[in-house]
């Protein structure tokens, strides 16, 4: 019974799955497979995964509307999915009466043997999963991504081919860290850390501890010099690579400063030119990238110190960075219009993506006098975030916003020139009207997207419907 044979489960092979959206159903798949006694409950009347699992699974219980304690007391182990808090008063209660509450995470662990690269941060989280992921894939392995970038680690081990993946690459949530002990992945990173979440901690310091469980037992990490948050205390003998776009060292600084360790990623100017770089030797010129902006530069890097640690070929790795066009709603270029250029960023859904968002597109163009001019369109469910960090940034970057949903009123406190709009294809129209030769037009709405759509790529998608009927 692999390593699942934890005392207590063997004597009690009663697991009660919390939730029935995509985690929950893949560890209904995974537990039935093994001869578990599965049963389910979920808070919602009506959970998603409910016809799937009477057609599928008839023999596995679902009590759905309530998280019901006494079947929740019955189980050897409760297995919770990321959507639900751990500070349930029904999951608590259970904690007390000592029944382990788990996640998909630990479950996958439990199996598996090969090394796990393990990516967590507030940011970038699935931009950096995938470059890596390409990175392994390029330098010859066999490797599997899975985890928040939405496919459930169990639906990993369920391939045909899962016996003989040697790399799996994970994007961790911090509600997936909450429910981790038996993880212990070859590299582990805290890519950066903004306030997101808010809505379910109680404050900074909780959302933090959580990201920063990715690290325990870890052998090798990676952190951002340029965010604090990210970095870990770590015994001697964990590796320490890092990253960050802080340091400009120019070619007298280079020959003359001391020698960077080869686990030191950063960028390097020589001759006019900015390098991505490996301790003092260049690697590759920014401007081949195949993803834009500052902060895809920094996302680069972390790649870069992931797939080294991880011990990937630099060749393959280099080639995807030139390869790589990015994920569709992320900072994503739509068409140029009279001149204007249109960028989804739908997925900027805190106010940490939404900065990084506005810093990296509106960048000095040499052709132009200074920073180019932005419109933004943001806004929508605010997740109880503070606003504050956008009023000097859209101030000085963002010439007009045009806000949506139910925080536009809260954001618009913090926005020099806004106007609040109705609906997405409103403010479109707006900000057609808005647009000069050489703007630039971002829908980064720093808010989740359910207010008023089904989720980010929904509203994503209506953006760049709506941008094309107006122009095509
Ligand atoms: N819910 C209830 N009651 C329940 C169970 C769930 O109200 O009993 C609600 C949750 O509060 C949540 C929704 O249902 O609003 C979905 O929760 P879930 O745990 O069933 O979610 P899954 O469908 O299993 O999807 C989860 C991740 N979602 C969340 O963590 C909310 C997906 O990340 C992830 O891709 C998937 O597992 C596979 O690993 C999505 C996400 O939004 C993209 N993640 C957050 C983020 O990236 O910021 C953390
Ligand atoms: P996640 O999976 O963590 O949400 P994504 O790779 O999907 O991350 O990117 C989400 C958004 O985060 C992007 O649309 C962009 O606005 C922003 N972003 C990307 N890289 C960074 C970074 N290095 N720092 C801050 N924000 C970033």
């Amino acid at each position: 019974m692999e390593k699942l044979a934890i005392d207590r489960v063997a004597e009690n092979r009663r697991m009660v799955v919390v939730g029935l959206g995509q985690t929950g159903y893949s560890c209904v798949r995974y537990l039935c497979s093994k001869g578990f006694d599965v049963a389910v409950v979920d808070s919602r009347e009506n959970p998603p995964g409910a016809a799937d699992l009477r057609r599928d699974f008839p023999q596995v219980s679902l009590n759905a509307g309530s998280l019901d304690v006494d079947i929740l007391l019955s189980a050897g182990e409760i297995v919770l999915s990321p959507g639900v808090a751990l500070a349930e008063p029904e999951l608590q209660q259970a904690r007390k009466e000592g029944i382990p509450i788990v996640g998909d995470i630990d479950l996958f662990c439990r199996v598996v043997s090969q090394p796990i690269v393990a990516i967590t941060g507030s940011n970038a989280k699935s931009t950096v999963t995938e470059l890596v992921g390409l990175m392994a894939r390029e330098s010859g392995l066999k490797v599997k991504v899975g985890g928040n970038i939405g496919i459930p680690v169990l639906d990993l081990l369920s391939a045909e081919d899962s016996d003989q993946t040697e790399l799996y690459v994970l994007e961790l949530s911090s509600f997936q860290l909450e429910t981790i002990h038996d993880m212990t992945p070859l590299v582990a990173t805290v890519l950066n850390i903004s306030e997101d979440h808010m809505d379910r901690y109680e404050g900074m310091q909780p959302y933090v501890a959580a990201k920063h469980r990715i690290f325990n037992g870890c052998h090798k990490i990676v952190v951002n010099r340029d965010d604090p948050l990210s970095q870990a205390i770590v015994g001697e003998l964990v590796e320490s690579y890092s990253f960050g776009v802080d340091v400009e060292t120019d070619e007298k600084e280079r020959v003359e400063g001391q020698q960077k360790s080869s686990r030191y990623f950063g960028i390097l100017k020589a001759e006019g030119l900015s390098y991505l770089a490996c301790g003092n030797r260049a690697l590759m010129e920014v401007n081949q990238l195949g993803i834009m902006g500052k902060h895809n530069v920094a996302n680069a890097l972390a790649a870069l110190a992931l797939g080294s640690a991880a011990g990937l070929d630099m060749k393959a790795m280099l080639e995807s960075l030139k390869s790589y066009r990015g994920l569709p709603h992320r900072c994503q270029w739509i068409g140029t219009w009279r001149e204007v250029e249109w960028f989804n960023d739908s997925k900027g859904t805190n106010v940490g993506a939404t900065l990084a968002a506005i810093e990296g597109l509106a960048d000095v163009d040499s052709s132009m006098n200074g920073s180019r001019q932005l419109i933004l369109i943001a806004g929508g469910l605010g997740k109880g975030q503070d606003f504050s960090p956008l009023r000097a940034v859209v101030s000085e970057k963002v010439k007009h916003t045009l806000l949506i949903g139910e925080d536009a009123l809260r954001l618009q406190e913090f926005m020099k020139e806004s106007t609040v709009c109705n609906t997405l294809q409103q403010a479109v129209k707006l900000a057609a009207e808005l647009a000069h030769g050489g703007d630039r037009v971002l829908f980064s709405p720093a808010c989740a997207s359910f207010d008023m759509f089904a989720g980010f790529e929904d509203r994503g998608d209506q953006f760049v419907t709506t941008v094309k009927a107006l122009f095509e």
